[in-house]
């Protein structure tokens, strides 16, 4: 049986986390009162009733307010400092960890100010051995236009940014709307990844633009290129990783699509295991790994076999992948 030791001991890459969901309802609260920012709560327990959500509206609708109390430089160094810690507690070594530039910018915080703080945390989990660097993501309901004047002011800190991605709401916000910003990020050298959603109704459409026109490098979820054949043998020609997340995958559509994942582990496909939005989905990434073992009752070689998939599809330096592997 699968012990917790196991899961933590068990070397791990961390591929799809978003930054400003590692906000938990302390921090919160915390930034809140030293910033003098009405949150609309003032105990920790009201904080983290109000991360109540079942579906991904309702969850963006949590989540966007809840970044305004990130204002200075330090509140995002503290953010990203206190997950870079729980990562190194469950075992993670190295981690790409997305963030939302808009989700700032539109609310007056300078391009500086962010990338300066969340930079300065992934200088600083060296120390501790967590190999840790950023993925910006552009906004899916805002315009192209927007996620190219982000690659703009983000041109003197291209050397902080590993590579781009795209979350947000994806209703009727195809992949193919991004393909300017896109094809300038790769030409600057960034790698590229994209959510493709498990619960769009046009998901296998907007998968056939991420990966045949895109051609992004990995897609986050897209677990459900499961029904497409075609799409499988594609993300498997091309060594594509998909970046899971049970327990997100539990909040927005009842299901942590394990069977999936397994389905998909079992043709070939790098299916790694990630926390999404770990203070508002109800863990960090070893819980996700214990979740789905219990509820999927995965063996440890199945387990190994997602971690390893985990920096085989993450973007260090094949040289540093083999003092991993
Ligand atoms: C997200 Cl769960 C989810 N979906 C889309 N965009 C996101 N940003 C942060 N979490
Ligand atoms: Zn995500």
């Amino acid at each position: 049986t699968i012990t917790r030791e196991f899961i933590e001991g068990l070397p791990k890459a961390e591929l799809h986390l978003h930054l400003e969901g590692t906000l938990e309802p302390e921090l919160k609260l915390k930034l809140a009162q030293k910033n003098g920012i009405d949150i609309g709560q003032t105990t920790i327990e009201d904080v983290r009733k109000s991360y109540d959500y079942d579906s991904l509206a309702s969850f963006l609708a949590v989540y966007y307010p809840g970044m305004n109390v990130l204002q200075t430089e330090d509140d995002f160094y503290q953010l990203a400092m206190e997950y870079l810690k729980r990562a190194k507690q469950n075992g993670v070594r190295h981690v790409e960890m997305f963030f939302d530039p808009q989700a700032h910018l539109t609310r007056g915080i300078s391009f500086e100010t962010f990338i300066h703080g969340y930079h300065r945390a992934c200088v600083d989990a060296s120390a501790f051995n967590v190999d840790a660097h950023l993925i910006m993501c552009f906004l899916r309901d805002m315009s192209s236009k927007s996620a190219n004047e982000v690659l703009k002011m983000a041109e003197p800190y291209r050397d902080m940014i590993l590579g781009v991605g795209l979350d947000s709401d994806e209703h009727h916000n195809p992949p193919l709307k991004f393909a300017r910003p896109y094809s300038d990020a790769t030409s600057q050298g960034y790698h590229t990844t994209m959510h493709a959603d498990i619960d769009q109704v046009d998901s296998i459409d907007h998968i056939k633009q991420a990966l045949e026109v895109i051609e992004v490098e990995r897609l986050d979820h897209g677990t459900n290129i499961v029904e497409n054949q075609d799409l499988v043998d594609w993300v498997n020609q091309k060594k594509l990783g998909l970046t899971s997340c049970p327990l997100s995958n539990g909040f927005v559509t009842n299901d942590m699509k394990g069977k999936e994942m397994i389905e998909l582990m079992e043709q070939g496909v790098k299916v790694s295991i990630n926390s999404d939005d770990p203070a508002y989905f109800g863990g960090y990434i070893a819980d996700n790994y214990e979740a789905l073992a219990k509820n999927y009752n995965l063996t440890a070689e199945q387990l190994v076999t997602f971690a390893k998939n985990s920096f085989e599809t993450s973007w260090i330096s094949d040289f540093q992948k083999e003092t991993y592997l």
